[in-house]
Order: structure tokens, then C-alpha cells, then sequence
């Protein structure tokens, strides 16, 4: 199945969604456009996990020669204040409900990972990257801040100083650096990308989908809470697990010495 919106695919088969942006000859510059189609086909993605169940692993690439090289410069060059807020808003809440959807997400990044390009990948739950892709939040040299969640998601996943150094000299580095400060989890060669990215998927349809679910929500809500208020939450959530089909399988198999089997829909 395939859906096409004007700048972005969404094929699903085998029950993992791929989201492809396809605004090549721009290097999938992030324009409002192309954020808009992004934001409907993340919607759909959403109502099929609720509604028919068919989602259960999400993989994000680019077309053509990148990644993504950012949010769309010529376009936002003239914007006053108020709309580049807002502007940033739109990217943000994007790249937001990306994150919050309950199954894992897996970027494929070649090419170039640029500003917006990098915070979008870094809107997914892991990063596997094509050697030689280029990262960085080049923002200070265009004499702005990230507007994509940058400054926020970039010290979570590779440590404030690693991220201060990156924002602050707006360098780019190559994906074996990313690699190093934890950017990214496997580097691969461009042309294994698909692959690789495949081959984690299928890792991951063959865990259950609740506890899935429910790692990511303890992970990201409890980056916001407090060590005793994120242990809580980790707590009723590994209790909750317990009134799960999955839990029973999961723990009937281990003592059976046998593999477990998470309910394909
Ligand atoms: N925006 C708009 N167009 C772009 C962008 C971009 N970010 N990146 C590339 N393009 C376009 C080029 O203008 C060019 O178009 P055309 O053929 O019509 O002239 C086409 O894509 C191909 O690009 P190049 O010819 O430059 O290709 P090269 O291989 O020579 O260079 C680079 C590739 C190095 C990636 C180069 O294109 C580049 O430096 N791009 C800009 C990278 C950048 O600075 N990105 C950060 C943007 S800022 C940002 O993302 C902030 C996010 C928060 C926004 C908050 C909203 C308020």
C-alpha cells in the first residue's frame, strides 16, 4: 500500500511504514509545505497503529543526494518574528508527534543531516547512517538558533558538551563522528542503508508492541520528570505490564525454553 502526498511517500508492507521525503532537487529542504505533508502522514500513521493495526515500525529517509539539508532558507529569509516563531512552532510540533508515536522509529540518514535535517532524525528513536553522511547544526552561521528542537533534543542524546560544541561552531561532522558522540547507533555503507534499516525493523516486529510502546514512553517522559518522580513512573509501568498477554507470553516462553510469540495482528 502507498500513499503519496506532493512531498512525501508513505509506503506500508509488512507492517513497516516508510516515510520517505521526496523533495530531491532541494536537497528535501524542509519547507512549510513539505512540513505540512510530513504532519499528515505522520497522522496517518498514528490512526492506522489505533485503527487497524497494520503499523508497527516506522522508518524515515530522504530522496535523492540527502537526508535533509534543513528547514527551507530562501523561504523563511523574509519572515518577520512572529512567523518565524510560529514557523518554529509548526517544525517542533511535527517532529514532536513523531516522537510521541508508539511504535519505534528509525531514521536513515544519508547524505546530508543539515539543521532542520539533523532534528528531524533526531526526532526518531534511533539513527543509522550511510558513510560519509554529513551532521550539523549549522544555525550560528545564518546567525539564528535551532528552531527544531535542536537545542533541546541534540544535549539529550550526545551530552551537553557535545552538543554545546556542535551549536556553538555550527561544524559539521561525518557519520563516523556521529557515530563516536552517540548521534547515531550503526554506520553502513550508503548502498546497505535499506538494509540495515530493515534489518532492525524486523528485529523489532518481533517484540511486543506494548512493551515497545511502553520503553519509549518511560524513556521520554521520564527525560522531563525527577530521578524518584521517573522511577515511579518506570515503576506503574512495569507493574501495568503485568496485566499483559505479552508479559504472560513473554516470561511463559523463557521458562518453556521456547521463543516467544507477541500476537501479529
Ligand atoms: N534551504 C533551501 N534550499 C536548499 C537548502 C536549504 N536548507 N539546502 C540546499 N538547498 C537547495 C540549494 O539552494 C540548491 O537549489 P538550486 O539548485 O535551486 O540552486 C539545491 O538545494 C542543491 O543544493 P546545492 O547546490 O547547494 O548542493 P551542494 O551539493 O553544492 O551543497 C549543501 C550541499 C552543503 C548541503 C548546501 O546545499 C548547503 O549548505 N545547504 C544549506 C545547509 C544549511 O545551512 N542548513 C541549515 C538550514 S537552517 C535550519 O535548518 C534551521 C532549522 C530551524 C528553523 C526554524 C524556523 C524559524
Amino acid at each position: 500500500m502507498a500513499n503519496h502526498y506532493e512531498l512525501v511517500d508513505l509506503t506500508v508492507a509488512d507492517r513497516i511504514a516508510t516515510l520517505t521525503l521526496k523533495r530531491e532537487k532541494q536537497l528535501n529542504a524542509l519547507s512549510q509545505e513539505l512540513l505540512t505533508d510530513l504532519d499528515a502522514a505522520i497522522g496517518e500513521v498514528s490512526w492506522r497503529i489505533r485503527n487497524d493495526g497494520d503499523v508497527r515500525v516506522l522508518l524515515l529517509q530522504g530522496a535523492g543526494r540527502a537526508f535533509a539539508a534543513g528547514a527551507d532558507i530562501a523561504q523563511m529569509k523574509d519572515l518577520s518574528a512572529p512567523l518565524a516563531e510560529s514557523f518554529s512552532q509548526l517544525g517542533q510540533r511535527v517532529f514532536t508527534s513523531l516522537e510521541r508515536l508508539p511504535i519505534p522509529t528509525i531514521a536513515l540518514v544519508h547524505g546530508y543531516a543539515l539543521g532542520g535535517g539533523m532534528e528531524l532524525a533526531m526526532a526518531c528513536d534511533m539513527r543509522i547512517a550511510a558513510e560519509g553522511t554529513k551532521f550539523g547544526q549549522p544555525e550560528v552561521t545564518l546567525g539564528v538558533v535551532p528552531g527544531f528542537g535542536g537545542s533541546q533534543r541534540l544535549p539529550k542524546i550526545v551530552g551537553q558538551g557535545n552538543a554545546l560544541h556542535l551549536l556553538l561552531t555550527g561544524d559539521s561532522i561525518d557519520a563516523n563522528e556521529a557515530h563516536r558522540i552517540g548521534l547515531v547507533t550503526q554506520v553502513v555503507p550508503a548502498q546497505e542503508l535499506s538494509a540495515a534499516g530493515l534489518q532492525v525493523a524486523n528485529r523489532l516486529l518481533q517484540l511486543g508492541p506494548q512493551a515497545l510502546a511502553g520503553v519509549k514512553r518511560a524513556v521520554y517522559e521520564g527525560a522531563e520528570l525527577t530521578l524518584d518522580a521517573g522511577l515511579a513512573f518506570e515503576a506503574a509501568r512495569f507493574g501495568m505490564c503485568f496485566a499483559t498477554e505479552e508479559q504472560q507470553e513473554g516470561m511463559a516462553a523463557f521458562v518453556e525454553r521456547r521463543k516467544p510469540s507477541f500476537g501479529v495482528n
